[in-house]
């Protein structure tokens, strides 16, 4: 099977990758990444070789065309995935959100290629902390940030090239991931990666928004059971019960690197922060038989921040940069 993987050089894409080749040696793999600040070709290190690495822009459609047509199936990963750059500068949101998916529709429907489209609960808006419900395949979009309004905007797509076009595709929005090979602006590398060059952690407000994490693996995974048995058309969403508060994701992470777990800053809230995100995976689990293989959220923590610590020369060289941008926008309000 030949795997088109765009943003295969980015967090969830590299692990997916890596997983690819270890679980499905008969897959040939190629990635398609534009290298923007969120990719790099060392998150393939010992795999590099091993497929074909394509640097590219997935809405340049000359670039997409060729590789699309030699595909049998496209996984989509490729995006602007911070909220917080979102709320700095739209624009590449829209063009590689919006436009990228765009292209890369138009090539599959050119071609008749099977497409997998990688989305985020975020386009269901946000939850109160005391609402029973949790999202499901029927929840209406309500996009809260310029970024999940360019995920849902690009799912709508997705739909629409099913129905009108027949495009034999499928979607599936996924919860918090976290694991290797993580940005450190986002907020668990970004934590321990704080306590490994000796600055203090770093809360968004109140720190009570829930977040309902999944290891990248289990994601990863539950993207093949779809793509070897997702109902053409359907959307599946992906979540592991993992529903913990920012405060409480902080002390643990403190507490298992060894700090007082009260060491930690209040700072500038994000601009219409989304409160709490849940997932019922019911569908998934039903219908493909999917369930999630990591355990305890702590364990894989602990995991996650062993990675960081033997990892040094990957995250290093970008981490004084992006805490110099954090530095522009966010003031320390209390310790
Ligand atoms: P990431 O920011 O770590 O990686 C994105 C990758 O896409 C990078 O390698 C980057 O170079 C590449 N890219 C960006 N613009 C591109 C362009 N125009 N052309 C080609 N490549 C481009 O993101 P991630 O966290 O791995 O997220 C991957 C996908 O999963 C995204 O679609 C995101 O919306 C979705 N998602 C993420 C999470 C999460 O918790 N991280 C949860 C649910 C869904
Ligand atoms: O330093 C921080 N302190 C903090 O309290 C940062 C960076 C974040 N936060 C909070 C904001 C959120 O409530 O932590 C929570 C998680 O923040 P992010 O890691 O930025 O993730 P989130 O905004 O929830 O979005 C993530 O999950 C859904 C991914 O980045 C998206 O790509 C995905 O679609």
């Amino acid at each position: 099977m030949k795997v088109l993987v765009t943003g295969g050089a980015g967090f969830i894409g590299s692990n997916f990758v890596h997983r690819t080749l270890r679980t499905r040696p008969e897959a040939e793999v190629t990635v398609l990444d534009a290298l923007t600040y969120a990719g790099s070709t060392s998150s393939l290190e010992g795999v590099l070789d091993r497929i074909r690495f394509v640097e590219g822009d997935v809405a340049d459609a000359a670039a997409v065309d060729p590789l699309v047509a030699d595909a049998d199936v496209v996984v989509h990963f490729a995006a602007e995935s911070h909220n917080d750059n979102s709320l700095a500068d739209p624009s590449p949101f829209v063009r590689t959100n919006l436009v990228g998916t765009f292209t890369l529709l138009e090539a599959a429907r050119r071609h008749d290629v099977r497409y997998h489209h990688i989305s985020t609960d975020e386009v269901y808006g946000d939850l109160d902390l005391d609402d029973p419900t949790r999202f499901t395949e029927d929840t209406p979009y309500a996009p809260s940030s310029p970024y999940s309004a360019t995920k849902a905007g690009s799912d709508h797509l997705v739909r629409a090239w099913v129905r009108s076009f027949g495009l034999r595709a499928t979607l599936s929005n996924c919860s918090n991931n976290y694991g290797p090979r993580q940005h450190v602006e986002k907020f668990i590398p970004r934590q321990i990666t704080n306590v490994l060059v000796g600055q203090r952690a770093k809360l968004y407000g109140d720190g009570r928004n829930v977040r309902d994490w999944i290891h990248v693996d289990d994601h990863n995974d539950a993207l093949w059971a779809i793509l070897d048995r997702g109902r053409i058309g359907h959307t599946y969403l992906i979540g592991a019960d993992g529903e913990v508060d920012n405060r409480e994701v902080v002390r643990m992470v403190l507490e298992l690197m060894g700090r007082d777990p009260d060491d930690y800053d209040h700072v500038t809230d994000r601009a219409g922060h989304d409160r709490r995100y849940a997932i019922d995976a019911g569908r998934l689990r039903q219908e493909l038989g999917w369930t999630p293989r990591y355990g305890a959220f702590r364990d894989g923590l602990a995991a996650t921040i062993d990675w960081y610590r033997s990892h040094e020369a990957w995250w290093r060289p970008v981490k004084e940069a992006t805490e110099a941008k954090y530095a522009r926008t966010q003031q320390v309000l209390t310790r």
